[in-house]
């Protein structure tokens, strides 16, 4: 099959699961095209059946807002006819479900058709999507695709609040490639994390208001007073400074490191004793995932997608938004109780398995097949 990928190219969960998946259909045989304004940060080494096409927008001094939407058409068409694309894949509805719908409609008066799925991951419904400035766009043109996924039970439950959709919305889970994660700890540089062999905390996003990264200082603060250990913030955003000056406060930030957006997490995941994610709103929670998948409980709020990835008391444990003392207790007594904690350990992992890429990524083939 030759599929075109439209996704952010970005850390972002829907960037990221969009490219995982691109690889892991060439790995099958199918010729996969990116089309997005960067490299995927995860596109990794070269695969004969990868192609990456960069969607450029001309400046020009009438142009305020360079109208990316109409290059990433553009740039669709030119793909699709010169590459004969079989099917276009569009992940996060902003903008790229309506792109390509203007897309497929250039190319009907080509004689050409072209099925369209759109997957929709989060926020381009919750937060973006549901926006009166974008809502009737975004209603409009996940209606016109060929068929829709969300990557949650919750996901397509809030849509079909949110909008009239008027077609079935499938969900395929969200998945990851357990072989990457079960990865064995680098002990050097366990050692440089947490000399005294201390717990190591970690938290991964991308540090946006929803995912409330100072309740995870705040938990953190209350965690190091009944277990030693130390919190690995990975990722980058706007919230970073606040989350740094709350560090600076409580007088912790020696205990506290900033890593930065990483290319391998996994190697630090293979470190982590404990994953806390404190979000607002999660449609899915992808390093959530990740993180089980290197054997990490999860420590969690319960909102949106988690409860159907994070089992409670079993691979983590989940509370409501802004409940810092339970999230803390329970972390708590997952740090101070080695046999508890290896119980949860090797549940997450087991957990993380059921949504193993080779187990998810058919349920999209299966759905390609029904348009080609
Ligand atoms: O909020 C993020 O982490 C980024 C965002 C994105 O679209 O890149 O993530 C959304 O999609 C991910 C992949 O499907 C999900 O795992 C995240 O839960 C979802 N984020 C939100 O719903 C806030």
């Amino acid at each position: 099959m030759r599929i075109g990928i439209v996704c952010y190219p970005t850390f972002g969960g829907s960037g990221v699961l969009a490219t995982e998946l691109g690889k892991a259909l060439a790995d099958k045989g199918h010729l996969v095209h990116f089309i997005t304004y960067q490299q995927p940060v995860r596109l990794g080494e070269f695969n004969a059946n990868i192609f990456y096409h960069e969607v450029r927008v001309p400046t020009y001094p009438l142009f305020d807002f360079p109208p990316y939407e109409t290059a990433l058409a553009s740039t669709m068409v030119d793909i699709i006819v010169n590459n004969q694309i079989d099917l276009l894949h569009v992940h996060y509805a902003i903008p790229h479900a309506s792109a390509a719908y203007m897309a497929k409609k250039i190319l009907e008066t080509q004689n050409r058709k072209i099925p369209v799925i759109t997957t929709l991951h989060g926020t381009d419904i919750t937060l973006v999507g549901r926006d009166k400035t974008f809502a009737p766009v975004v209603a409009f043109s996940i209606n016109q695709s060929d068929a829709i996924t969300a990557v949650s039970e919750n996901l397509s439950g809030e849509t079909n609040k949110i909008f009239r959709i008027e077609k079935d919305i499938h969900v395929i889970h969200n998945f990851v490639d357990v072989a990457r994660f079960s990865k064995k700890p680098i002990d050097a540089f366990r050692r440089v994390i947490a000399p005294n062999n201390e717990k190591i905390i970690l938290h991964a996003s991308n540090f946006r208001k929803i995912k409330r990264v100072n309740d995870v200082v705040k938990i953190f603060a209350r965690i190091r007073q009944g277990a030693p250990s130390k919190l690995l913030f990975i990722g980058d955003g706007p919230e970073r400074a606040e989350a740094e000056s709350m560090c600076r406060d409580l007088h912790i930030c020696d205990d506290i490191r900033f890593v930065g957006k990483q290319d391998q997490i996994e190697e630090i995941f293979a470190i982590g004793d404990l994953f806390i994610l404190t979000s607002e709103y999660e449609s899915f929670g992808l390093a959530a995932l990740e993180a089980m998948a290197a054997g990490i409980p999860v420590i969690s709020t319960n909102v949106g997608g988690l409860p159907e990835i994070n089992i409670q008391g079993e691979t983590g444990f989940l509370s409501n938004v802004g409940d810092i003392d339970d999230m803390a207790s329970h972390a708590l007594e997952l740090l101070t109780n080695d046999e508890k904690m290896a119980i949860f350990k090797a549940n997450a992992s087991a957990r993380a398995s059921e949504f193993d890429i080779h187990r998810i990524v058919p349920q999209y083939e299966a759905l390609y097949n029904q348009f080609l």
